[in-house]
């Protein structure tokens, strides 16, 4: 059959290479960096298998048989007692096809059961709902089952530490019901719960959210059952970032006390990108079922439901139980550290997974503070990677002044607190490295900010290092990473080529190099230097221009520092003049290796060019070089095609500037 069947078989290297090779790259760039995002983990092998599983080809619209959720493991997945049921009796289902299906469902349900009853309850004392296909459907699925359009529902606000399904303008929540939002205590920047009592009297919500995905600490569930009971509201606790702290006994339960727990489980969790309802509240568990499906979502994705059947079992081990734990020891060593180098925390710490960091300490000439964006992006190019976070004072969820750190994915790589705190200094490192300024936009001003070149360099080759002893997954190990080039501490000079593409590569090449890249045409080669930002020489050798946009630097010097630093200027991040952080390169470009190169032997002057700007031309390494003398001035006027022009020419010349020569360039005198 197979030369007449149409079942594509083959390997994802064969059948798709390019989607193959965009998976090596994404593998490696997990296992090269350190992931900080706490809401993300390394979802276990085993996991994975069942999540690209037959599971996944199936539909089984609706549930299980009601007498499973009863059942044991063993009871479960007795087949001579459950296919012969199935047979006789169907299922909940409006698809055939389902029998194994609805044992994976139920064994997904009674293990999520066992790992999370808490509080008095036993596994038969609740029902789980494993369907919701992610958290946000997971929480509209329960306002769909509970509330009306119009309700009044009080959840913790975003920019607090809130989520966006409770009660965010910009989310269903938001538009769909009456929102109060509760806040935190201004000066101890916890939760406050005589505060949230006063205004649930006040506003008498129908339903109570409690839970948040970015505030650090473990919730009082007793308090605010008191507050949900004082004014008849229903209890939401939403614990997906948490989930995992929850099962391994690490952080406070509300199972049996909220009146629903909804869950995803793909943060602490280490579980598939899904998630699950639980309620202890028979007369609400057939209104949750019906409020997902066909309230939120059509056909479950049974292979999601497989692989958190295997994470509900893997939660239940001894080694989640010291992952959890020391998750969270690892969380407090990297709130420790970077609070003893000056960073200030919101809220004050973490006893979770996660902590928030202001960057509002660094701060500019011009008065700019380091913004969450800015922080997040430079972080990001040291190979550590985090996310932009509003904290208490900020004003605006688009306007975020902190970032947000999580543990899960270090502690799941080996990560201890030695580890940890080494990391922690890296993060202090760079963000202390950070040269903030604002640009004027047309709303208000821009924060950005540049780094040293030098300290970023060093944190690359740190985490690289801290990366390389830290444990990966077992699925294909990655190969290469192309896209991610490290500058080694040490490199002997030497001579290579390297190839410089793109539409602003001569733009950009001749503001980083010292000789005329304007005066060259296609074929033509000129002597050159790239220098240093304080004018010392990095290498110097030759530039060839092959066309408009494909440039190739032969030279000799330190070949890889060259390299990183033409990157870095591409990127747009690195300081490359001490006195003003708002100087822009042209770009971006592509920079690649292009084989060896003949060294070219320079002298005198050679490669320095007369010019207006270049990278280390105020430095002294620059004006050490003579001058070559200048030719004797004639006061002729200059020919218009004598004129060089600057990147922003054509800018000018389109918004209807008159233009008029000045220093050798055709430049804007008024619009
Ligand atoms: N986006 C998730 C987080 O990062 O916290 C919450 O859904």
């Amino acid at each position: 059959m197979t030369d007449k069947d149409f079942l594509f078989r083959g390997g994802i290297d064969e059948l798709d290479p390019a989607v193959a090779e965009l998976i090596r790259h994404e593998t490696a760039r997990q296992q090269q960096h350190l992931i900080l995002i706490p809401s993300e983990s390394s979802v276990p092998y085993a996991v994975r298998h069942a999540l690209s599983s037959a599971f996944h080809n199936i539909y089984a619209e609706g549930y299980p048989l009601e007498n499973t959720r009863r059942m044991s493991e063993s009871e479960i997945l007795d087949y001579e007692q459950r296919l012969p049921e199935f047979r006789r009796n169907a299922d909940l289902r409006y698809y055939k096809g389902t029998e194994y299906a609805n044992l994976i469902e139920a064994l997904a349900r009674r293990r999520a059961a066992e790992r999370f009853a808490a509080n008095g309850l036993r596994a038969d004392d609740l029902y789980v709902n494993v369907q919701p296909l992610s958290g946000a459907p997971a929480n509209n699925a329960i306002y769909t089952a509970l509330l009306d359009v119009g309700d009044t529902v009080m959840g913790m606000d975003l920019i607090m530490g809130g989520h966006l399904t409770h009660g965010s303008p910009a989310n269903r929540s938001g538009q769909l019901f009456n929102i109060v939002s509760y806040s935190i205590d201004p000066q101890s920047e916890k939760l406050d719960y005589e505060q949230m009592m006063a205004l649930a009297l006040e506003h008498r919500p129908r339903m109570i959210i409690g839970g948040y995905s970015s505030y650090p600490y473990a919730a009082d569930w007793g308090e605010y059952r008191k507050i949900a009971d004082a004014v008849g509201a229903y209890l939401l606790a939403d614990v997906a970032h948490v989930a995992g702290l929850i099962a391994a006994g690490c952080h406070p339960s509300p199972v049996g006390i909220a009146d629903v727990v909804s869950f995803t489980t793909h943060k602490t969790f280490n579980g598939p990108r899904a998630a699950v309802l639980i309620t202890h509240r028979k007369a609400l568990a057939a209104k949750i079922d019906r409020g997902v499906f066909p309230g939120e979502q059509g056909g479950p994705h049974v292979n999601a439901i497989a692989g958190l059947a295997v994470a509900m079992r893997l939660a239940g081990t001894e080694q989640f139980q010291q992952l959890q734990q020391q998750t969270v020891r690892n969380a407090q060593t990297l709130a420790q550290t970077l609070a003893a180098r000056g960073f200030a925390l919101p809220h004050g710490g973490t006893d979770s997974h996660l902590l928030s960091v202001d960057c509002q300490s660094v701060v500019g000439r011009d008065g700019t503070k380091l913004s969450g964006d800015m922080a997040a992006r430079v972080l990001d190019l040291a190979g550590i990677v985090a996310n932009r976070q509003t904290i208490p004072g900020d004003a605006s969820a688009l306007r975020p002044s902190g970032i947000r750190l999580g543990t899960p994915w270090i502690t799941q790589r080996g990560f201890k607190e030695t580890e940890t705190a080494q990391l922690g200094e890296i993060i202090a490192d760079v963000l202390s490295a950070c040269t903030p300024f604002s640009l004027m936009g047309r709303i208000r001003p821009l924060p950005r900010t540049k780094v040293d070149f030098d300290v970023l360099q060093a944190a690359r080759q740190r985490v690289r290092e801290l990366a390389a002893r830290a444990g990966i997954d077992n699925s294909a190990p990655a190969d290469g990473y192309p896209h991610f080039a490290y500058m080694p501490a040490d490199e002997e000079p030497r001579a290579a080529a390297l190839r410089v593409r793109g539409a602003a590569a001569g733009d950009f090449l001749q503001v980083v190099l010292t000789s005329d890249v304007a005066a060259l045409a296609d074929g033509e080669s000129q002597p050159t230097h790239l220098l240093e930002k304080d004018g010392a020489v990095m290498a110097s050798g030759s530039l060839a221009r092959l066309s408009a946009s494909e440039y190739q630097l032969s030279i000799a010097g330190r070949i890889e520092r060259a390299a990183a630093w033409l990157r870095s200027l591409s990127d747009g991040f690195v300081l490359f003049d001490e006195q003003d952080a708002y100087a822009k390169v042209p770009g971006p470009v592509s920079v690649q290796a292009a084989g060896e190169a003949e060294p070219l032997a320079m002298a005198g002057t050679a490669g320095y060019a007369q010019k207006a700007y270049c990278i280390g031309i105020s430095g002294a390494g620059y004006l050490a070089q003579p001058a070559a003398p200048l030719p004797r001035f004639e006061g002729a006027a200059a020919q218009v095609d004598m004129l060089q022009e600057t990147p922003l020419h054509s800018l000018h010349q389109e918004l209807g500037a008159k233009m008029a020569p000045f220093a050798g360039y055709d430049m804007p005198l008024w619009y």
